[in-house]
């Protein structure tokens, strides 16, 4: 087991068994002319992000251990997209209407992708979820369960909205999640913070928030 310092205290993981889980880091979340600009977002916020979600994709990659990345998307026919989604506030695009990078949130237009500095490797998972949750409606539970899988380290965006859906999902599935501080953001930095809180609280009530210097020190002293 692998000891990290955490909130509300040690996150131990098996080293084999433990998944990098990076959320949604695509380009119609980060880059301007995307679905969260659309939303009225300010998306250089997520930009701080990147680099250390790369670091820790980096760790787990030289170690050979396994890496989920999810895409938020919808079937180009929007067949999976309910009306509540797509029809939900005053959006100045919607999902599936024609942007800067494409048709918003439609798999296989450029701004669904994930952005260049985190693309998926030959042999990751890449999971396409219809919802904010990567469990629901996809076969993520199935992916983790044939490899084992029982431990999830959590980076991505944003963090009140699918990230801790995700968490959340992810605790009443039995799985013990940490969430890397550094490597998720939010448009609303006060949400950010505040997420953080709700997860840690009570004992770790859906789980364990660590920085990523944390993270690093303790797979730097496994090694050794
Ligand atoms: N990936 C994800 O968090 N989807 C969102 O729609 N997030 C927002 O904060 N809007």
């Amino acid at each position: 087991m692998i000891a990290i310092a955490a909130r509300p205290d040690a996150f131990r993981m098996p080293a084999g068994q433990t998944a990098l889980v990076i959320i949604d880091m695509q380009r119609d979340f980060i880059e301007p002319g995307g679905f969260g600009a659309s939303l009225g977002n300010d998306v250089s916020l997520l930009e701080a992000a990147l680099l250390p979600t790369w670091q820790l994709l980096q760790a787990w990659r030289a170690r050979g251990w396994p890496v989920v990345h999810t895409r938020e998307s919808h079937a180009p026919d929007l067949s999976d997209c309910p009306p509540a989604k797509r029809e939900r506030g005053q959006p100045g695009l919607r999902i599936g209407d024609a942007g800067a990078m494409g048709r918003l949130l439609v798999r296989g237009e450029p701004g669904c992708e994930i952005v260049p500095l985190l693309r998926p490797a030959a042999g990751e998972i890449v999971i396409d979820k219809p919802g904010k949750g990567a469990f629901h409606a996809t076969p993520l539970q199935a992916e983790l369960q044939a490899r084992g899988i029982t431990h999830l380290v959590f980076a991505g965006v944003t963090t009140e909205v699918c990230v801790q859906t995700t968490m959340r999902e992810a605790n009443d599935r039995g799985y013990e999640c940490l969430l890397v501080e550094e490597a998720t953001a939010s448009y609303f930095p006060e949400f950010k913070a505040a997420a953080i809180e709700m997860i840690v609280a009570q004992g770790g009530i859906v789980g364990w928030a660590a920085p990523l210097a944390a993270v690093q020190h303790a797979l730097d002293g496994a090694a050794e």
